[in-house]
C-alpha cells in the first residue's frame, strides 16, 4: 500500500498521451486516468497520436490498438524506432488477441483489457510507473557515478601535476605543458619565454635555520611567483629551490620586465621567525625566448635559460641575465 501511495504522488507529474478512436471510451478512460495524472493529452487515432507524440515530451502512452488511419501497433512501431524508453500501455478487447501477441514484438510495458476495470487500470499503471521510476533512478545513478568518476579523475590528474609543498605545478606537468606551449607558439608564429629562477645561497638558509624554515621560504617564494604572474603563465617548481615560469606570447623584453618584478618582489619579501628576526632571500634569473622560429624544441630553451642563470650567478647573484646573443639590458 505504501508503494502505491508513493507512486500515485509520482505519477501526478507524468505527461501522458491517451490514444483512442472511440470518443465515449476516450472520455471514460481519460476520466479514470485523471485520478493518477494531471497532464493527459488526447489523440483520436494512431496518426494523430504519432503527431502529438512528436509535439510533446511524454512519459507514458496509453493506446487503443484498433483505430482508423493508423493502428495503435503501427504507431508504437514508429515510436519505438525513435524511443526505446517511453512507457507504453495498450488497451485491447479480448477479440484483439492476435494484436496483443504482435504487440509483444514492440516491447509494450503493459496492457489493459477492455471493458476497463478500475482496479486493473490502477494495477497496470502502478506497475508500469514503478518500472519507469526505477529505470529513471538507475539512469540518474549512472549519471551521478559518471560525474563522480570525472571529478575524481580531474582531482587525481591535478594532484599528479602539483608539487605538494608549494602547490605549484611540478616537473611532470612541465614536461607535458611545455611541449604543447612550444608547439603552439611555433604553429602560430608566436613568442614563448622561459624564466629559470634559482634562490641564492639557499643552502645557507637550511644550514642556519633548519630545513623547516627552508621549506617556509620555498612556500613563500611560490606565493610571490604566483602573485607576480598572469593567469596564463605556468609556474613550476622545477626542483629543490629552482623554479621555472613559462610565459606564453611574451617577448624577451616582456619577460625581462616580469623577471625584474619577480626579482625585486622576492628581495623585498620577509619571512618572520618566532624570535622577532626575519629572513630575506634573493634569486637569480635566466631568461630564454622562442622568437623568430630559431629554436627547435623546448629543451633548447631550457639549456639557454640555464646558461643565462649560471651567468647571473657568476655576476654576483640577485640579478637577471638574458640568453646568449641578446643585448644584455639587465
Ligand atoms: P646558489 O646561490 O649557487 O644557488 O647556492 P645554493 O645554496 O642555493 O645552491 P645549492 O644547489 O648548493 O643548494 C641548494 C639547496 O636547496 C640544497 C638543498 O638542501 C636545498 N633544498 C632543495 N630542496 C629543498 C626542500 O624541499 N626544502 C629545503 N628546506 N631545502 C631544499
Ligand atoms: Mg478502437
Ligand atoms: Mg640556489
Ligand atoms: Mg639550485
Amino acid at each position: 500500500m505504501q508503494g502505491t501511495q508513493k507512486l500515485s504522488e509520482l505519477t501526478k507529474s507524468f505527461k501522458v498521451l491517451l490514444v483512442e478512436d472511440n470518443q465515449d471510451a476516450q472520455k471514460a478512460i481519460a476520466d479514470l486516468m485523471s485520478n493518477f495524472f494531471d497532464d493527459i493529452t488526447l489523440a483520436n487515432d494512431g496518426a494523430d497520436g504519432l503527431k502529438k507524440y512528436h509535439e510533446g515530451d511524454f512519459d507514458l502512452i496509453v493506446t487503443d490498438i484498433n483505430m482508423p488511419n493508423m493502428s495503435g501497433l503501427e504507431m508504437i512501431k514508429h515510436i519505438r524506432e525513435e524511443n526505446l524508453h517511453i512507457a507504453i500501455i495498450i488497451l485491447t478487447a479480448y477479440k484483439d488477441a492476435d494484436y496483443l501477441l504482435e504487440s509483444i514484438k514492440y516491447t509494450v510495458d503493459g496492457y489493459i483489457i477492455k471493458p476497463i476495470n478500475v482496479k486493473e487500470l490502477h494495477n497496470t499503471i502502478n506497475k508500469t510507473v514503478d518500472i519507469l521510476h526505477s529505470f529513471r533512478k538507475n539512469l540518474e545513478y549512472e549519471h551521478h557515478l559518471e560525474q563522480l568518476v570525472e571529478e575524481k579523475t580531474k582531482a587525481l590528474i591535478e594532484l599528479a601535476n602539483r608539487d605538494p609543498m608549494t602547490n605549484l605545478y611540478n616537473r611532470r606537468y612541465f614536461n607535458e605543458i611545455s611541449k604543447t606551449l612550444f608547439n603552439l607558439a611555433k604553429r602560430d608564429n608566436q613568442t614563448l619565454s622561459l624564466l629559470m629562477i634559482d634562490l641564492d645561497h639557499f643552502k645557507k638558509i637550511n644550514d642556519t635555520y633548519g630545513h623547516l624554515v627552508g621549506d617556509d621560504v620555498l612556500q613563500l617564494t611560490a606565493k610571490v611567483l604566483m602573485r607576480n604572474t598572469r593567469e596564463c603563465d605556468i609556474v613550476i617548481r622545477f626542483g629543490g629551490e629552482e623554479f621555472v615560469i613559462l610565459l606564453p606570447n611574451t617577448t624577451i623584453k616582456g619577460a625581462l620586465s616580469i623577471a625584474e618584478k619577480i626579482r625585486s618582489a622576492i628581495e623585498k619579501e620577509e619571512l618572520q621567525l618566532g624570535n622577532q628576526k626575519s629572513i630575506r632571500v634573493t634569486a637569480s634569473i635566466g631568461i630564454a625566448t622562442y622568437e623568430n622560429a630559431v629554436d627547435t624544441d623546448i629543451d633548447a630553451l631550457i639549456i639557454k635559460s640555464d646558461k643565462a642563470l649560471y651567468a647571473a650567478k657568476e655576476s654576483g647573484r640577485n640579478c637577471i641575465k638574458l640568453q646568449e646573443g641578446y643585448q644584455d639590458e639587465s
